[in-house]
């Protein structure tokens, strides 16, 4: 579990538990309480044991992750060929043509240690040919889908691209 991750677990129970009177602040989520059965939410995607979901809408990639968290999701972070075919027909289901889209990899904290904003490790990796090549000194954002060969790419931060959250079970 990530720093993310446990101080939302912790807002949510103390206001659970504390706050009756202030149900809205849990309504986005009531569905998948962690005592619950393990279903993704509505509209998301189990994908092994995590659940995606593919917003078709171009944000930056911190407004997508921002908006993630406010889903208790992160980015996606994908560590398998496997899990990495299954996030591209989510995303082709959803798109008629595949789509470049923001996953959770960054270097922007320090250049070249390519990181997963979930917190999991960042061991698996399907670059594209002559990529991450920093560009101009300023691609620490990591898209999926990039190219012919639909491979990662690093791009600029604030570029705007659909993109895909992911959680846990
Ligand atoms: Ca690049």
């Amino acid at each position: 579990m990530n720093l993310t991750e446990a101080s939302l677990k912790a807002l949510s129970s103390s206001s659970s538990s504390s706050s009756s009177s202030s149900s809205s602040s849990s309504s986005s989520s009531s569905s998948s309480s962690s005592s619950g059965p393990h279903f993704c939410p509505s509209g998301w995607t189990r994908i092994f044991s995590r659940c995606f979901l593919y917003v078709n809408k171009y944000r930056t990639w911190a407004d997508a992750e921002k908006n993630c968290l406010s889903m208790r999701a992160n980015l996606a972070s994908v560590h398998t060929r496997n899990e990495y075919h299954q996030v591209q027909k989510l995303i082709t289901a959803a798109s008629p043509r595949t789509k470049i889209a923001w996953i959770g990899g960054s270097d922007a904290q320090q250049w070249g240690t390519w990181l997963w904003s979930d917190g999991s490790l960042l061991s698996y990796t399907n670059w594209c040919k002559w990529q991450p090549d920093n560009f101009f000194l300023s691609q620490h954002c990591l898209v999926m889908n990039y190219s012919g060969g639909k491979c990662w790419d690093d791009d600029n931060c604030i570029v705007r691209w659909p993109y895909v959250c992911a959680k846990k079970v």
